[in-house]
């Protein structure tokens, strides 16, 4: 049985029941990075969280960085939040009909993202991107989609695709059971490369329905938009008639109460959202212009559906999330994370590390590197073998990290100064225990 990697953690109740969960979910988690396969040693398991503090099952607390992979915003159990999905639950967890609550977080999404005229939940960012590239497709008449190496926008078939032998050629696949001739439309660009996608687009005239993208890609550690990127994507999509598709599900409400579309001031045609938007519950969503999402059935001819579809329960928790983040939040993440990017500059230059860390708001992530990374290639060329020695290091200084070296970091509001030294500091120690 795995254990972890330092005998000084006790984790004996996770060992159990991690050796419990293996017989009887593939690898013992509901999603494949919660195993630790990156980073090696014993996956955690929670007994509970509040505020800015993970508790695992045997009683020992983190500082947590992963937040629900951003979906946690205010900080764990917010009272706001469990109260909110307290007084729905007693009216009923599910109508399987319209009610008010997805009426009212609606509003608000069109109200704070500049893209989005009108909007469809679905309970996943995976079942967003399904959807929003469905609709490029019947909007256009076309059959082709551009993506970026290294850019995840959940387990769709057609997006589960890697490079094939040249820029312009078909995408292959990247997952066993995705049919060739399912990805064979998805053409892949090196993510921050402007002319790599003019000469896809250039090679495939009047083919490609829609380009989507992490307008600050999360799914490979942080990695900005280089300067003017996301603006000429929007200016190749129009001169060519395809859609620019925002995928706003780390982003969206966090980088900026608009998400990347007002922090970038580029609007996409369509955005997919998640994360943030259920508070912790399973909500994705996908919206932009009106024109298009009037393409949606049962107006148009485009299908998509979904039994719980805006959950009374889900829907109130994503109002009392967006409800509560307001200029003074966006503020403080942005002080927090600061302070965080500074401090771990200073370690890692007192320690004679090479390390980048990048950062995008409360999107943060660090590579081993001697170099900024601004793609896929580099990414994967970081030294992730020291990011998984340090991950432990740090475990068990009650610092809990995403476990893996190509994931962004995530703040939430509930992170304070002291959580930041706290941790600066156990970057200090684990450095000098892991670079001994
Ligand atoms: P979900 O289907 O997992 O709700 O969302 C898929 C998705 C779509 N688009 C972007 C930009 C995303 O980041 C995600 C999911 N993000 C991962 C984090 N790397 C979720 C964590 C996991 O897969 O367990």
């Amino acid at each position: 049985m795995p254990t972890s990697t330092d005998p000084n953690l006790d984790i004996q109740n996770s060992q159990r029941l991690f050796a419990h969960a293996q017989e009887l979910l593939p690898g013992g988690v509901n999603s494949p990075v919660r195993a630790f396969r990156a980073v090696g040693g014993t996956p955690l398991f929670f007994a509970r969280a509040k505020g800015s503090k993970l508790y695992d099952v045997d009683g020992n607390e983190y500082i947590d960085y992963v937040s629900s992979w951003g979906a946690v915003i205010l900080g764990h159990a917010d009272a706001s939040i469990t109260e909110a999905v307290y007084a729905a639950a007693q009216k009923g967890t599910s109508f399987g009909a319209p009610h008010e609550g997805e009426v009212r977080l609606a509003e608000e999404v069109v109200r704070r993202m500049p893209a989005v005229e009108m909007v469809r939940f679905v309970n996943s960012g995976t079942e967003a991107t399904l959807a929003a590239i469905r609709l490029a497709r019947a909007a256009t008449g076309r059959e082709k989609i551009v993506k970026f190496e290294g850019n995840y926008h959940g387990a769709v078939d057609a997006l589960l695709a890697k490079a094939g032998s040249g820029v312009a050629t078909f995408g292959l696949p990247d997952s066993a059971g995705v049919p060739k001739s399912v990805t064979e439309g998805t053409l892949l660009a090196p993510y921050n490369d402007g002319a790599a996608v003019e000469a896809v687009f250039a090679a495939n005239r009047g083919e490609i329905a829609a380009l989507l993208v992490e307008p600050v890609a999360g799914n490979m550690g942080c990695i900005p938009p280089s300067p003017g990127f996301l603006k000429r994507l929007r200016e190749i999509t129009s001169a060519h008639g395809a859609l620019l598709i925002f995928d706003e599900v780390m982003t969206g409400f966090r980088i900026a109460l608009g998400g990347a579309s007002e922090r970038y001031g580029v609007i996409p045609d369509l955005a997919c959202m998640g994360k943030v938007i259920g508070g912790g519950l399973p909500v994705g969503a996908y919206g932009g212009r009106k024109d298009l999402m009037e393409l949606v059935a049962p107006i148009g001819p485009m299908y998509q559906a979904g039994t719980l579809s805006g959950n009374p329960l889900a829907m109130a928790a994503g109002y009392a999330a967006l409800e509560h983040m307001g200029a003074d939040q966006y503020l403080h993440l942005e002080e927090v994370d600061a302070r965080l990017e500074s401090g771990l500059g200073q370690v890692f230059a007192k320690a004679g590390v090479a390390a980048q860390v990048q950062r995008v708001g409360s999107m943060i992530s660090v590579y081993f590197a001697a170099n900024p990374v601004a793609d896929f290639v580099e990414a994967k060329a970081s030294d992730t073998a020291f990011f998984g020695k340090l991950f432990h290091a740090l475990l068990k200084r009650g610092v809990y990290l995403p476990p893996s070296a190509l994931e962004a970091w995530f703040l939430n509001v509930s992170h304070t100064a002291e959580d930041v030294d706290r941790t600066v500091e156990a970057f200090d120690a684990a450095l000098a225990e892991v670079a001994a």
